[in-house]
Parts: C-alpha cells; structure tokens; sequence
C-alpha cells in the first residue's frame, strides 16, 4: 500500500484507527470457545473466530489492523496459524485495510531477510514493526519491497522506554565538532538515521501515546512520516493529546488500540462493544480529521 493510499483511505473512513488484534486465549469470551467446543475444533481457533466477529463488527472505523505476534506465537504452531487465517481473511475481504504485523524483530541481514519473507511473502502483510537497535542491516531487507513498510521502534510507550530510547547519544567522529549533534537523545538518531535508509514511503516510526511532549517534538523532527501511536486506552493515552501533538497535513498517525476495543465486554455482546469503543475513538478523530482537511 502507498502513503497516498492509505491517507486516502483515512480520508473516506474519517478515521485513523488503528485494531490492534493482541488475542489472548485467556480473555477471549467464552461463547466463542463454547462453540469451538461444539464443534469439536482445536481450542485454538477460538482466535480466528474471536478475530473474524472483532474485524467485522470494527472494520468500518478502523484504517488498519495490528496483529500482535507474540499472543499467537504462545499457543504454539496452532497459533502461528491463527495469525496466518487472520490475515489471509483481511486480505481476502477487506483489501483496502493497512494489516501490521507487531513482530519487533531486529536481527543481522541473512535473518532479518528471513523475517521479511515471513511476513511479506508467506504472509501479504503490508508492514512489519522492527526495532532499529542492531541498525540498517536489520532494516534493509525489509524495504527491497514495493509497497511494504517497515515501521521502526523511535520512542516507545512503556515506562523502562527510558532505559534505553532517551539516553543522550554523543556523535560519530566526523561530526564531533557540531554542537547541536551533542546530546542528541536516541530516538532523535534513530529518526534521522532511518530517513536515509527509507522515506516515508517505506518507513513509519512508533510513537508511544503516553508522550505527548514528546511526541510533538518528534513531530518536528520528521514533519511527513506516518507514526504508530500506540498505548491510547489501556495504558493511558488518549486520541486528543495524540492527534494535538502529531497530527500533519496527510494526518501521519495511525493510532493504536487493542485491549480497549478487544475486550470491552465479556459477553454474548463482545463484538457490538468492541464496535461501540471503536466507534467513540472514530468520533474524536474526526473532529481533529475535520480541521487539518480545511
Ligand atoms: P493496548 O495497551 O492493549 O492498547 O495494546 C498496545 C499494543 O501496542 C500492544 O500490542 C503493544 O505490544 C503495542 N505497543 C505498545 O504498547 N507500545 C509501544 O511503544 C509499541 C507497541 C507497538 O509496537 O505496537
């Protein structure tokens, strides 16, 4: 999918939601696992099923759909079929979807080539989250692809996200006599660094929705990339502060939520509530839609 695209599609939906599809065995209601039972199918498909009513019941508000390896990954090499049918599905109905696979792999070329195989050959993803820590090689081959993405790890949501992502960086040699290289936090390298490997027609960067500060900032730093906002709902964000920080005249954001929507009801009712909370973050982006447009 190309950035216009996709910034055509948010314009006909009036929306940048982001599903993210992080499907625990644990939570999923259990009519859903009652009739797997019925059926006498594997207790794993519960996850396509659970995935199939969530995409249907949210797919006219959300732009995009993030399927979260690692829930699938835990049930073993049913799971990592889950996955596989999740998309197959999007891909077959829903075409104009943007699916991500939230996989953060990060590994030397040879491998990260593998990686790219997986999700953009065996699986028609259209964008793999990575994480820029082992550098180009590991970001490369994902972007030998027409049409796909990668999206790389800037500043996260997670509070440990300091450990690492703001430590001031000092530069390479040849630039050591340029001041405002000088305490430069990571991420910011990571922003100008991956600008040169991509553009933003390839490269998206994750931006946590706990940042906002921050978020503006990077804003500034890269005015037309698309960012991955994740962590509005559970984890405290909201779509306001967001779309206020780092929102650009293509709107540049894709903003996450999965538990939220997932699992706003346990019930017989699961995917009407899912709906529902999709349909109220739909609500409040576009009113910020509403203004860029004008
Ligand atoms: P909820 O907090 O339930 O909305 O889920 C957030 C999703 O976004 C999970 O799949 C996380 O793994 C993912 N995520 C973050 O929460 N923070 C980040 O900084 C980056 C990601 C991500 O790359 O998607």
């Amino acid at each position: 999918m190309t950035y216009k695209q996709l910034y055509d599609q948010i314009l006909r939906k009036g929306s940048f939601l982001c599903v993210g599809l992080d499907t625990d065995m644990e939570k999923i209601p259990a009519c859903i696992k009652q009739a797997v039972s019925d059926n006498k199918l594997p207790e794993e498909e519960a996850m396509f099923l659970f995935n199939k009513a969530i995409i249907d019941a949210t797919v006219q508000y959300a732009v995009a759909y993030k399927i979260n390896t690692a829930f699938y990954e835990a049930e073993g090499w049913r799971g990592i079929r889950q996955m596989e049918k999740t998309v197959s599905y999007l891909k077959e109905n829903y075409p104009d979807v943007f699916v991500i696979a939230d996989a953060k792999r990060g590994d030397i070329g040879n491998t990260a080539k593998q990686y790219a195989k997986a999700f953009f050959e065996k699986m028609d993803c259209d964008a793999v989250t990575l994480s820029p820590y082992m550098g180009g090689d590991a970001i490369m081959p994902f972007l030998k692809y027409e049409g796909k993405w990668a999206i790389i790890l800037a500043l996260t949501s997670n509070v440990t996200a300091e450990d690492f992502e703001t430590l001031e960086t000092r530069p390479h040699s040849l630039e050591i006599d340029d001041e405002s290289q000088n305490h430069v936090p990571l991420y910011e390298r990571v922003l100008r660094q991956a600008e040169r490997w991509g553009s933003k027609e390839n490269i998206m960067f994750v931006v946590g929705a706990t940042r906002p500060d921050q978020l503006y900032r990077i804003r500034l730093l890269s005015p037309d990339s698309f960012f991955l906002v994740p962590g509005v709902g559970a984890q405290g964000g909201t779509v306001e502060e967001v779309a206020t920080a780092g929102m650009n005249s293509h709107c540049g954001l894709l903003v996450n939520s999965s538990r939220g929507i997932l699992y706003a009801d346990s019930s017989v009712n699961f995917a009407s509530a899912a709906s529902e909370k999709a349909r109220e973050l739909v609500a409040q982006m576009r009113l910020y839609l509403n203004q860029t447009k004008r």
